[in-house]
């Protein structure tokens, strides 16, 4: 089968987005005000894991990159997370969002309340950056072209839905609105670029279904916890 053309190849990318855990059943009623704190908190607790995954698998992808172009820019990405001078950085600003949901950094940086599903689907991401090209890896990172609607359907939903958060938590989400636009220009023009074959363009699509599912699994695990009061062994005596 011929090739699509790069314009074919990205929409094609685009209508994974039905995909997105933006219409997980999770934050569909966290984005109708209907979790409880309970749930905003176990789910703060458990993405801060995801949080704190992504600069080492951002590292990962540049232990595996040779070209420097490419990592001069791709570098950002783990600044952004752990900061710089004078810039706190996402990691910092997750951990303020834990305090304006009720919690301690404490709590938080001892990943007490990450629930195995979410471990294990984060590690994977990890394991995955670590083992694939560069850039198989950077196409995976290419769910944040959803990801600007999902932080601004939280800057717009929570204020009114849950006013006793501390606004002051909500830095995280505006932080990500230009950070992952600019993120998702340079992975979109890495994959639209290296996988030119149609065998290689459904390969991309396979790994950006990976990542989905990812995202997906996260919330499936936080459900069944904080939603149907199922965590692990919730049945063993
Ligand atoms: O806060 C998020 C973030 O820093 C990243 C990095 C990027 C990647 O490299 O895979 N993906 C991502 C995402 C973040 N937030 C998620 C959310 O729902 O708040 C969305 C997620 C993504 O779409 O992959």
């Amino acid at each position: 089968m011929s090739a699509w053309t790069k314009k074919d190849f990205e929409q094609k990318l685009r209508d994974k987005g039905k995909f997105y855990h933006i219409h997980h059943p999770f934050h569909v009623a966290m984005n109708r005000g209907n979790c409880s704190r309970e749930q905003i908190q176990g789910w703060v607790a458990n993405r801060f894991y995801y949080q704190v995954t992504i600069p080492n698998k951002d590292a990962a992808i540049m232990s595996n990159c040779t070209d420097r172009d490419v990592r001069r820019e791709w570098v950002q990405r783990i600044l952004d997370h752990d900061g710089v001078d004078g810039e706190d950085g996402g990691i910092e600003a997750w951990l303020r969002l834990a305090e304006a949901v009720g919690m301690t950094r404490a709590q938080i940086i001892s990943h007490e309340f990450v629930l195995p599903g979410v471990r294990f689907a984060c590690d994977a991401y990890l394991n995955f950056a670590r083992r694939a090209t560069w850039q198989e890896a950077a196409c995976s990172s290419l769910t944040e072209l959803f990801a600007p609607e999902i932080h601004q359907s939280r800057l717009d939903s929570w204020p009114t839905h849950y006013p006793w958060i501390e606004a002051a938590g909500y830095q995280y989400f505006r932080k990500r609105l230009s950070e992952a636009r600019r993120d998702v220009q340079h992975g979109l023009n890495i994959t639209l670029e290296h996988f030119k074959t149609r065998e290689q363009q459904e390969h991309a699509l396979g790994i950006l279904q990976f990542k989905l599912d990812v995202l997906w699994t996260m919330l499936d695990a936080m459900q069944l916890a904080y939603t149907h009061q199922e965590p692990p062994f919730h049945s063993c005596s």
